[in-house]
């Protein structure tokens, strides 16, 4: 565990893999396999702010996605996570971290609550997060798991597998029927409701496809803020949209109840294929 501008990071060097995972937000801000390129994608101007969520990496939207309720995404992804557990061998490492409601999470959302983050990794990155009520009360949640991707050039980059229902954030939520094969040319902003487990992102000017198989999610967000948004935002670089997309493991409408002692995971695993 090292210390960056008040982070504490979790720094794996292992010879199958590298990554790093911060405590503030529970948040995987890189993952690479020996011998591979980057897999995920973290801003070059990304601010170290315990006040903010880091832009890149793996952000954890929780009790719910977007602007369903201020914070936007949720607070899970600015709150101080715990380190509960690393175990690692020849094959790879395994690190778990939890969150629990304490006296900020419960001003901001009345509930209690146990989550586990787990992340392991070796050639391929798999992470869940557990969520499981400790309350008294039924409570209902959404959120995601909001993988920024590394790729060579949004402009020769296309995705499959996220089906071809969507609603338009871009358009307020339109309700929009698309194509099979998604390709960017402007803001892409889609809550995609009929995606199958496997989303492919085809990063072709690295040669290879990058496979993104969610569970526990009822769908799957795609996004790339173009270089308008990009300009404006304070933690990007001008064409830093160039060289990233998102694709999102995602609880959407309708939220997840979970009754006292209920649990669910949402995950993503995260596989590259050359
Ligand atoms: O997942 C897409 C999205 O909800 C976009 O609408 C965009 O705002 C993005 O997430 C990033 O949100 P953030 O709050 O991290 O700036």
């Amino acid at each position: 565990v090292c210390e960056y501008q008040g982070m504490k990071i979790i720094r794996i060097i292992h010879p199958m893999v590298e990554a790093g995972i911060s405590l503030h937000g529970g948040h995987l801000l890189w993952f690479k396999p020996v011998g591979e390129k980057d897999v995920i994608w973290l801003s070059e101007k990304a601010e170290f702010d315990l006040a903010k969520a880091v832009r890149g990496g793996i952000p954890v939207c929780w009790p719910w996605f977007g602007k369903a309720a201020t914070p936007s995404h949720g607070f899970a992804r600015t709150s101080e996570w715990t380190l509960s557990q690393h175990r690692e061998n020849d094959n790879g490492v395994i690190v778990t971290l939890t969150l629990e409601d304490n006296q900020d999470t419960r001003a901001i959302w009345p509930h209690k609550f146990h989550n586990q983050m787990t992340f392991e990794m070796s050639s391929e990155l798999n992470v869940s997060l557990t969520s499981t009520n400790t309350d008294t009360q039924p409570w209902s949640y959404g959120g995601a798991l909001h993988t920024y991707f590394d790729i060579a050039d949004i402009n020769n980059t296309s995705v499959t597998g996220m089906g071809s229902e969507y609603l338009d954030s871009t358009q307020a939520g339109k309700e929009c029927h698309g194509t099979d094969v998604l390709t960017f040319e402007a803001e892409t902003d889609r809550v995609y409701t009929h995606p199958l487990a496997t989303i492919t992102i085809d990063d072709k000017n690295n040669q290879r496809a990058i496979l993104v198989t969610n569970q526990g999610h009822n769908a799957a967000v795609i996004w790339n803020p173009w270089q308008e948004l990009s300009i404006n935002m304070p933690d990007m670089a001008d064409n830093s949209y160039e060289t990233m997309v998102c694709v999102e493991s995602t609880i959407h409408t309708p939220t997840i109840e979970l009754q006292p002692g209920q649990t669910h995971t949402l995950s993503t695993r995260i596989a590259v294929q050359r």
